[in-house]
């Protein structure tokens, strides 16, 4: 049964740190409360479902993170100050570039005056240079705000948080929710406190739908952003009818549809009156193009045009 949102938050446990992360976004709306710097809040990654609130199992889903990270290096490229709300340990911008690589295999370690002295392996050193200027320049100037989750109940929370912070925004606000967040889960008061034993057989486990938490989202907490959801399918068929019932029934602006297997080559915008496809060739993916480029620089001109509707520039 799907319980209703506010039921959700009744039951579901605040996690401990959420004081500290709304301190931290108020201070981030605060420094831009009276520029026109635009403002992007964007999840990413999968939420984790605990089975036990000692937790040793839980349910996961696919997402590494990768539409998030990308993403918010671009919507920093075009000047937007970033909220990056993040699965903890997923793909994070500019470190993203390195996933894969041996941190210690990218360093030198060699001894100036007794003292042991650390180097980037030349191989490295023009990328991670590259990577670290764009970081720390962001980061200097107040751009980025990192905030991690883990749970979907971390998740639900630090989201809510995060979209009443940013509302005095209005307008200047993007919300990209391109975050795999689960449709299941177990309450709080239905989970095991110990972890689950074996000895009386295979247990039961009911799961709950989640609430819709985009009808809040966009008609109470964030009424005037330019709100963007995704939706991702398996079955193409199904793909482009399910995107378009969700700006259906939550009135938001877009909503980017991907298939799971082709979703970094190509999306759908769907918008109320049309949708078209953005998608890399064969040869611009083998080139590093990234399709979160196209993505970006679509919704860049969206969102200026419900700034600035009579601005035809
Ligand atoms: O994180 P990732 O790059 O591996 O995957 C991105 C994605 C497929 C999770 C994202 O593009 C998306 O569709 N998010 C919403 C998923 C959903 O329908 O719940």
């Amino acid at each position: 049964m799907e319980s209703n949102w506010e039921e959700f938050y009744a039951n579901q446990p605040k996690p401990s740190d959420l004081e500290t992360s709304t301190k931290l976004l108020d201070n981030f709306v605060k420094r831009y409360s009276s520029d026109d710097t635009k403002i992007a809040l964007v999840t990413s990654g999968g939420t984790t479902v605990p089975l036990e609130h000692n937790t040793v199992r839980f349910v996961d889903n696919f997402s590494a993170g990768t539409r998030g990270a990308i993403s918010t290096e671009y919507f920093l490229k075009h000047g937007y100050a970033v909220i990056f709300m993040y699965r903890a340990k997923s793909l994070e911008p500019f470190s993203r570039h390195f996933t894969g690589q041996k941190f210690l295999d990218m360093l030198d370690l060699t001894q100036k005056d007794g003292r042991p002295q650390l180097t980037v392996c030349d191989k490295y050193s023009s990328s991670v240079a590259e990577a670290l200027v764009k970081y720390k320049s962001a980061i200097r100037e107040g751009k980025l705000l990192q905030l991690s989750f883990t749970t979907l109940s971390e998740y639900l929370w630090l989201l809510r948080a995060a979209s009443q912070a940013v509302a005095p925004l209005k307008k200047r606000v993007v919300l990209y929710l391109a975050a795999a967040v689960s449709d299941f889960y177990v309450p709080s008061n239905e989970m095991s406190v110990h972890k689950i034993g074996s000895t009386i057989g295979a247990p039961k486990i009911a799961l709950h739908l989640v609430p819709k938490i985009l009808k809040p989202l966009v008609s109470l907490w964030v009424p005037e952003a330019f709100v963007v959801s995704f939706k991702l399918e398996t079955d193409e068929n199904l793909l482009i009818s399910k995107a378009r019932a969700s700006l259906n029934t939550y009135n938001h602006k877009l909503v980017i549809a991907n298939m799971l297997q082709t979703r970094k080559q190509k999306v759908t915008m769907v918008d109320k009156d049309k949708d078209y496809v953005l998608s890399l060739t064969k040869d611009q993916m083998d080139q590093g193009e990234e399709i979160e480029s196209s993505i970006i620089t679509d919704l860049v001109k969206r969102h200026q045009n419900f700034l600035s509707p009579n601005d035809s520039s």
